[in-house]
């Protein structure tokens, strides 16, 4: 279903002329409004009259995320601050926090991108959203929220977790949109198991699930364990929350909301701007936000972006799913591996189950070593010991055939490794404590 096919399906040349339009507009605002880009631009010898074609965006300086954390809480602000209606921040582990600030009009952006999304996950006013994405200053809960609102759906504010009560509203109130990350979809499924009920056979039929890396295999699990068609979305605070990619009904690949956010995806050593099909930093500028309008802003997610006649209809550019971070990239003796492509590999290998964990550390003799510790379905820890060494050197050979590194595989039984109610956690890096 197509929320705006007047947006989502125009011609390329007609949203060529619509974003410009935007864009001249945005660099007039913030060059006038926001000192810190007036700054930017006079550094970069450039005024908003340079920009004069969308070509013209490679004259701007990009924006990074230090520097969002070091005019905190409200240096990069566009309008008085009484304009503002709504806060987000993302934490992050480390620091500061990153402020996203929403004006009504930025809501209603919001809004909108939101239930292109859920539109495309197949969703209408009939249906019953169960939102498991966290609801407060994670842009997971209330970005949902606003979408099903304006498609007219009905919400249940379930938030993360609580998971037997989760459950019990899925099978009472008859859900049958699921959304929240990944991993809690599959953590819902292993717990519904547990307390006797079907997951399958409830009447869920769709979920959209982001904010956390996944893979193709993953997916496949998902959609197995919770018998649904599981879509991806994108999104992060700083460019708004979710809503500003996801995947329509080819799931291949996520339309760009680019009316709203225009993408560049860039050498993230060279900062050039690369072609389609080409893998880099993905970069976006906000191109009608309100309150705290982003230039050139480098997410660190790394992606390439394609045109291809989506048989949906829709005319946007798509990026592929995410390969990962520029730093959440591991560098292990010398080989750069994302943890992306660990999951690929152990997903792919049968009677795995999709927990894992990724232990990095450097042993006595200096050297990184990395363990892989994956879950395996119960029935191979029975007396039949034959089946586990299997599953263990299938996954060795493959990581060190497909990735070039050696890796010391720990299989352990079902529920070892934490569950997670909101982004999961796959990676301990014990080399940079
Ligand atoms: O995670 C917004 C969001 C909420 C997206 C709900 C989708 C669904 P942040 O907490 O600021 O915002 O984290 C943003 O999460 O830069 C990516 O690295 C990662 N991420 C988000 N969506 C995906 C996805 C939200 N579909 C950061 N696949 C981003 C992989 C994702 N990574």
């Amino acid at each position: 279903m197509i929320w705006n096919p007047e947006a989502e399906c125009m011609p390329t040349e007609q949203r060529r002329r619509l974003q410009l339009a935007h864009l001249k507009n945005l660099v007039e605002r913030v060059y006038e409004k926001v000192p810190f880009y007036r700054k930017k631009f006079q550094q970069a010898g450039i005024t908003p009259k340079d920009i004069r074609s969308l070509e013209d965006i490679q004259k701007i300086p990009f924006t990074t995320k230090d520097e969002l954390r070091e005019t905190y809480p409200y240096g990069l602000l566009a309008v008085p601050e009484a304009e503002i209606e709504e806060v987000h921040m993302s934490s992050g582990t480390t620091g500061t926090p990153v402020v996203d600030a929403y004006t009504k009009k930025d809501i209603e952006v919001w809004s909108e991108s939101m239930a292109r999304t859920l539109s495309m996950a197949g969703t209408t006013r009939n249906d019953i959203i169960q939102n498991a994405y966290g609801y407060g200053l994670f842009t997971g809960g209330l970005g949902v929220h606003y979408g099903a609102k304006l498609i007219g759906a009905n919400i249940i504010p379930m938030s993360s977790g609580n998971t037997s009560k989760q459950i019990l509203v899925m099978r009472d109130f008859k859900t049958t949109i699921l959304t929240c990350t990944p991993s809690y979809s599959l953590f819902l499924a292993e717990a519904a198991k547990e307390e006797g009920v079907d997951i399958r056979s409830l009447s869920l039929k769709a979920g959209c699930f982001g904010a956390e890396p996944w893979s193709e295999n993953m997916r496949k699990e998902i959609e197995e364990k919770l018998g649904l068609d599981a879509y991806d979305i994108y999104g992060l605070t700083e460019i708004t929350g979710p809503g500003v990619s996801s995947e329509c009904e080819m799931k291949n690949g996520l339309h760009i909301n680019e009316d709203f956010f225009y993408p560049e995806v860039i050498d993230p050593e060279t900062g050039k701007v690369l072609p389609d099909g080409a893998k880099g930093e993905l970069v976006f500028t906000t191109l009608v936000k309100e309150g705290t309008p982003l230039l050139r802003y480098r997410t660190r997610d790394i992606t390439f972006l394609f045109h291809d006649n989506c048989p949906c209809g829709r005319t946007t550019v798509k990026m592929h799913r995410l390969f990962g971070r520029t730093d959440d990239m591991l560098i292990i003796r010398g080989v750069n591996v994302f943890p992306s492509q660990i999951e690929q590999i152990l997903m792919a290998v049968e009677g795995t189950d999709p927990h894992y964990l990724i232990v990095v550390d450097r042993g006595a003799s200096h050297l990184d070593e990395l363990e892989i510790m994956v879950e395996v379905e119960s029935k191979f820890f029975t007396d039949e010991t034959k089946g586990l060494e299997i599953i263990r050197s299938k996954i060795e050979h493959e990581i060190k055939s497909k990735l070039g590194i050696s890796a010391k595989i720990k299989l352990v039984e079902p529920k070892t490794i934490e569950r997670s109610i909101g982004k999961a956690k796959r990676v301990i890096d014990k080399r940079k404590i």
